[in-house]
C-alpha cells in the first residue's frame, strides 16, 4: 500500500516549497511540488510606467535580479525598438555573469552542500583557525539544544550516509565560510558596473548607465580573479569529490529528458551567437526554439486565469479557494511538454548543438566522473553542470573584461511609444527566464514573466501531465521515511527559487 509523506517546507531552497511524495516498495510512486505563497507581481506592474518594470520585477528575487532586470529591459529594448549600445551589452554581460557566479557559488555550498558534507565533522576539528572554532562551537550549542526551531540552521538534519572521509567534510567546511566571501566579492563585481546589489539600478533600455573607466575595470577584474581561483580550486574540486562519493546519484533523478535554452550571453549585436546557445531537446534532437510554442496551464494552480494561454496574453487571478489545485506555480509547457531549464539543460542543448567551446568540456567531466554523457541527467549531474558552468562563465568574463573599450558609449537615448510590445528573453542562473510586456497609452498594460523554477518545480498540466521535478522523484527510493534525505537531495539538485517561482 502507498504511504504517504510531506517534505513541508523543503529546507535549504529560497522560498516556500512543500514536497508531497507516494513511497510503495521502499520508492517514490508518484509526486507533488506546492507553491506555498503568492506575491503578484504581475499585477502590481499594471498601470505603471514601463521603466518602473526592471526595478520592480528585480524585486521578484534577491538571488537572481540580475536576469529579471535583463529580461525586463529586453523586452523594452524591443517595445522602444532599439538594441543596446555595444559597450552596454558587453556590461550587461558582465553583470549578469557576476550575479551567475554569485548564485552558483551559493547553491553548491550555503544550500545543497549539507546533503553530502558531514557538518557534524566540525565537532572533531582541533585547530586554531577562529572561524572553524566558532563554527563547531556553534554546531556543538545546535546539538546540545532540545528544541527544534532555535537550532539552526545546521542541525537537526535529516539523518543518512554522508562524506566519512572527516579531512574531506572539514576541507568542505573551510570552503563553506569562504564561500561566504567570494559571494561578497561576486555582488562587489555586479555593483561595479550595476550600480548597486541587489536590484541593480544601473540596467536601461538601450544598456547600461554606468560608463567603462580604468577604476571599474580594474576592480572587476580583481575580483574575477579570485572567484576564478576559488572555483578551479575549491568548487569543481569540491564537487568532483562528492561525486566520487556518492555515484549512485549519477543514477537518481532522472528528470523528464526535455531541455529548454533560451540562451544567454550576447558575444554579438545578434541574439544567436550567445556564449550559451539556444535551443530545445526533445529525446535527444535539438530542435530551433520557437517561443511561440510557450503556454502555461492553471488546471492544478490557484488561479481562476484561463488555461493554456501563451505569455503575451497570460492572465494573473488569483484564486486561492480553488478546489482540486495544489500551488501558486502554474505550469508552463512547451508544445504541450514538460522540459526541464539550468545549468544541464544549457549544456545539454549546447552538446547536442555542438557548439565546439562547450561540447568537449562536458565530455571531460563526463570522462572525469567515469560516467558517460546520459548519466549526466541526473542529481549529480546537476552540480557538475552549474560547477562546470560557472567555471566557463567565469573565464569567459576575464577575456570580456579585457575587450572592453575605455569610453565607449553604454547606453541610447529613447523615447516610451504611445504602444508597443516586447519579448525580453534570457537564462537566469537557474534556467530560462521570459518577461512580456504590453504597453498601451505609455503605461504597462499587460506584464507577464514565466520564470526558470515555475517550469522545473511545476504542477501537473491540464493533461495530467507531472512537472519536471514531479517526474525526477519518481523512482527515487526512500531507505527511511522519517529521514527521506534522497527525495530532497533530487528536488535541490534544480536548485529551486520559489519566491521567482510564484513572483
Ligand atoms: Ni529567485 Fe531565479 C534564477 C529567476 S529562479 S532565483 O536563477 O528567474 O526561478
Ligand atoms: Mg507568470
Amino acid at each position: 500500500m502507498a504511504k504517504t509523506l510531506t517534505i513541508d517546507p523543503i529546507t535549504r531552497v529560497e522560498g516556500h516549497l512543500a514536497i508531497r511524495v507516494e513511497v510503495e516498495g521502499g520508492r517514490v510512486a508518484a509526486a507533488y511540488s506546492s507553491g506555498e505563497m503568492f506575491r503578484g507581481i504581475e499585477m502590481i506592474l499594471q498601470g505603471r510606467d514601463p521603466l518602473d518594470a526592471q526595478q520592480i520585477t528585480q524585486r521578484i528575487c534577491g538571488v537572481c535580479p540580475i536576469s529579471h532586470g535583463m529580461a525586463s529591459v529586453r523586452a523594452l529594448d524591443v517595445a522602444f525598438g532599439i538594441r543596446p549600445a555595444p559597450g552596454g551589452r558587453m556590461l550587461r554581460n558582465l553583470i549578469q555573469a557576476a550575479n551567475y557566479i554569485q548564485s552558483h557559488i551559493l547553491h553548491f555550498y550555503h544550500l545543497c552542500a549539507l546533503d553530502f558534507v558531514d557538518i557534524t565533522a566540525i565537532l572533531r576539528y582541533q585547530g586554531k583557525d577562529p572561524a572553524l572554532r566558532g563554527l563547531r562551537e556553534w554546531v556543538e550549542r545546535e546539538q546540545k539544544s532540545n528544541q527544534l526551531y532555535p537550532a539552526a540552521p545546521f542541525l537537526p538534519r535529516y539523518e543518512g550516509e554522508y562524506l566519512k572521509d572527516t579531512e574531506a567534510n572539514l576541507g568542505a567546511i573551510a570552503h563553506y565560510l569562504e564561500a561566504l566571501r567570494m559571494r561578497a566579492l561576486a555582488h562587489e563585481a555586479a555593483a561595479l558596473f550595476g550600480g548597486k546589489i541587489p536590484h541593480a539600478t544601473g540596467l536601461v533600455p538601450g544598456g547600461v548607465t554606468e560608463g567603462i573607466r580604468p577604476d571599474n575595470i580594474a576592480g572587476y577584474r580583481s575580483r574575477i580573479q579570485q572567484l576564478r581561483t576559488f572555483i578551479d580550486q575549491c568548487y569543481l574540486p569540491d564537487v568532483v569529490a562528492v561525486a566520487g562519493a556518492f555515484p549512485d546519484y549519477f543514477k537518481i533523478g532522472k528528470g523528464c529528458g526535455n531541455f529548454l535554452s533560451f540562451g544567454v550571453f550576447p558575444e554579438t549585436d545578434e541574439q544567436a551567437q550567445t556564449l550559451l546557445p539556444p535551443g530545445v531537446l526533445v529525446a535527444g534532437r535539438v530542435e530551433a526554439l520557437d517561443a511561440g510554442q510557450i503556454t502555461e496551464d492553471v488546471r492544478y494552480s490557484l488561479f481562476s486565469s484561463r488555461s493554456g494561454l501563451k505569455p503575451e496574453a497570460g492572465e494573473t487571478r488569483p484564486d486561492p479557494e480553488k478546489s482540486g489545485a495544489y500551488s501558486w506555480l502554474k505550469a508552463p509547457r512547451y508544445r504541450g511538454l514538460a522540459v526541464e531549464v539550468g545549468p544541464l539543460a544549457r549544456l545539454m542543448v549546447a552538446c547536442a548543438a555542438q557548439d565546439p567551446r562547450i561540447t568537449p568540456l562536458v565530455g571531460d567531466l563526463a570522462r572525469q566522473a567515469g560516467v558517460g554523457l546520459a548519466a549526466l541527467d541526473s542529481v549529480m549531474g546537476r552540480h557538475a553542470a552549474r560547477a562546470l558552468e560557472c567555471k566557463l562563465i567565469a573565464d569567459r568574463c576575464a577575456e570580456w573584461i579585457d575587450a572592453l573599450t575605455l569610453g565607449e558609449p553604454t547606453c541610447l537615448p529613447f523615447t516610451i511609444p504611445r504602444e508597443g510590445t516586447g519579448m525580453g528573453l534570457t537564462e537566469a542562473p537557474r534556467g530560462a527566464l521570459g518577461h512580456w510586456i504590453q504597453i498601451r497609452n505609455k503605461k504597462i498594460a499587460n506584464y507577464q514573466c514565466v520564470v526558470p523554477t515555475t517550469w522545473n518545480m511545476s504542477p501537473r498540466d491540464d493533461h495530467d501531465l507531472p512537472g519536471p521535478v514531479e517526474q525526477a522523484l519518481v523512482g527515487t527510493p526512500v531507505t527511511d521515511a522519517a529521514n527521506p534525505l534522497e527525495a530532497a537531495r533530487v528536488v535541490r539538485s534544480f536548485d529551486p527559487c520559489i519566491a521567482c517561482a510564484v513572483h
